[in-house]
């Protein structure tokens, strides 16, 4: 079976998250879904990213370790930690109301405390809180109520309150024998708890498999399919093993991925509930990186991290009711769909269920013209969900759509469009007054390669951009093949990261057709620094304007090369932006 490599390696601790899975039915489930809520909710969420008076940014259920608590010290919020607000009920109806199809839910997060009843500890929230419930019976039974299925986040390396687990304290790892004694006594036998004690488990989500052997690995993934043959298990069980991928935290890809996979995201910065973090996405941001992950074949499991008392912040409950409501009129486009080959078009993306094809419209088009390219047969009616027919003139190289002039375009405009493709067009199609986006990843590439580059901006709080990487002067290139459905003026910009070099610059060059202009890149900013205990490059990205360009209409060839220097420049995309005159 294909080995299915996410992007990312995140060093020792994050382990190389790939499956060779092949789940065939157990997962069919799964990829009909398409759509989760994932639940970050433990005693960090009680301390809501302040400790002692100062605010923590970044992964809130990080702040044992960010602000250095001590063991004592962190042990001792569970005898506060009392969410009398909490009610499974009211979680599963907002998962119902937000049109989401499972949960995943921290069973035992990094920081050790079971959200169950466990005879493995004793630090769990029945035995060491003053709330005495297991929150995690209380929602399998809620989920079997409203229909939803149910899966346990599991963190099996590391265990803060654990002396013989990882990640306590990264200069002292366990040895061998320790932290096979931490898998015997508490990670197995509360794995074995979880899928005994409540029911039908959907999945196992694991996390950080870094240091796991290929023995604990398959040793945990032989006791889940003994006891829950159908349990799906992620790729962070580590060491290839898993159903399906879990791709680097709030990754959305440029293509696909073979097999099942997902993409998790953050609603605001953070997985575990941090009071000062406001930086909420909106309903449309979410629904856009729901259709990009679910037209790439993949699932798209949110966030949410209830407070100290269990109550959802009221933006990321409206937020996810609100895309909801979208999905109540535009589910059939997302739910049980397909990937299809046409990606990268410069308005939005496409999903389809048999020969019934979706056009979701990130970007407003000018004009309410929108070009498909390719090539279509048995072409039949095309309507705009929610709103009505739409007009659909077919040529040999594309279909072009005018929709309907809506006052409130719904959050994504969504056509349905009835045709079978028969050639999918893979070059651009550039449309007058839209931009056209050339990613790194849709290049023709000689002596240089693209690779995903990523970083952390808070702590926990991932960035991603594949890049062209190691041009070397002259001998390497990155060409991309577009056309034109008009003519008209465009700025060309480069998205670049770029270290420093003696020089103050490097000079590049773009040929556009047979015209060749020479441009300077200067660095970036990027640097190198040891914050979180953790040794990490912290990229920046800026725009350059190359220049401004007169393209008519009809195919063009754009080609970067290098003329100069040899230090390192990620080049992750250029964007041929409309200029009205
Ligand atoms: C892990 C946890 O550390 C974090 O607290 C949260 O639960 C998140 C969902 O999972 O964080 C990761 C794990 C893996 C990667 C990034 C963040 N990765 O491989 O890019």
């Amino acid at each position: 079976m294909t080995q299915i490599k996410s992007n990312t390696t995140m060093g020792a601790m994050w382990g190389e998250a790939s499956s060779r899975g092949q789940p065939a039915a157990r997962g069919s489930w799964f990829s009909r879904a398409r759509y989760a809520m994932f639940i970050h909710w433990g005693l960090y969420s009680h301390l809501a990213g302040v400790w002692r008076g100062q605010s923590y940014f970044g992964n809130g259920e990080w702040i044992r370790r960010n602000a250095h608590i001590s063991r004592e010290d962190y042990a001792a919020i569970a005898g506060e930690f009392n969410p009398t607000d909490f009610s499974a009920r009211a979680w599963t109806q907002l998962a119902l109301d937000a049109g989401m199809k499972y949960i995943v839910i921290t069973a035992k997060h990094h920081d050790g405390f079971a959200m169950f009843k466990s005879h493995a500890s004793a630090f769990n929230i029945v035995d060491a809180s003053p709330f005495g419930r297991d929150i995690c019976a209380e929602l399998a039974q809620a989920c079997r109520d409203a229909g939803l299925r149910l899966g346990f986040y599991y963190s099996q390396t590391q265990d803060w309150h654990e002396p013989d687990a990882y990640g306590t304290d990264s200069s002292k790892p366990p040895t061998l024998e320790a932290f096979q004694r931490y898998l015997d006594t508490k990670a197995r036998p509360q794995v074995r708890e979880l899928l005994t004690h409540y029911g039908e488990v959907a999945l196992i989500w694991f996390d950080t498999p870094g240091p796991m052997s290929r023995e604990g690995s398959q040793a945990l993934q032989d006791e889940i399919r003994a006891l829950q043959p159908n349990c799906l298990i992620n790729s962070r069980i580590g060491n290839g093993l898993g159903d399906y991928v879990t791709l680097g935290d709030q990754e959305v890809p440029s293509t696909g991925h073979d097999g099942l996979w997902e993409t998790v995201d953050t609603h605001n910065d953070t997985w575990g509930y941090i009071a000062h973090d406001t930086n909420w996405k909106s309903a449309r941001e979410i629904a856009s990186r729901l259709v990009r992950v679910v037209a790439r074949g993949g699932n798209y499991m949110l966030n949410i991290g209830p407070d100290g008392l269990g109550r959802v912040p009221g933006v990321s409950s409206d937020t996810l009711r609100q895309v909801g409501r979208w999905l109540r009129t535009h589910g059939e486009a997302i739910y049980d769909t397909q990937p299809t080959a046409a990606l990268d078009l410069p308005w939005g993306d496409l999903t389809r269920r048999g020969d019934d094809l979706y056009l979701h419209l990130l970007e407003q088009p000018r004009e309410g013209r929108v070009i498909l390219p390719g090539r279509f047969d048995h072409v039949g009616e095309a309507h705009q969900l929610g709103v009505g027919p739409v007009a659909c003139r077919v040529t040999p190289q594309y279909l072009e759509l005018t929709l309907p002039r809506t006052a409130d375009p719904a959050m994504v405009p969504v056509v349905k469009l009835r045709a079978s493709m028969v050639h999918s067009a893979q070059e651009r199609m550039a449309l007058p007054g839209m931009a056209c986006r050339l990613e790194s990843s849709r290049a023709q590439l000689v002596g240089c390669r693209v690779v995903t580059r990523h970083w952390m901006e808070k702590f926990g709080d991932w960035k991603y951009r594949e890049c062209i990487v190691d041009m070397a002067p002259t001998s390497s290139s990155a060409t991309w093949t577009m056309t034109r459905l008009g003519e008209g003026l465009c700025s060309v910009d480069i998205e670049y990261s770029a270290h420093p070099d003696e020089a103050g610059h490097t000079i590049w060059q773009l040929d556009i057709n047979e015209r060749t202009t020479p441009f300077p890149l200067f660095p970036t900013g990027n640097y190198l620094t040891r914050e979180y205990e953790m040794g990490f490059e912290r990229l920046i990205f800026r725009s350059y304007r190359i220049g401004l360009f007169h393209l008519g209409a009809g195919p063009h060839q754009l080609t970067l090369t290098r003329l100069t220097g040899s230090h390192r420049v990620d080049l992750h995309a250029l964007t041929l932006n409309p200029v009205v005159a």
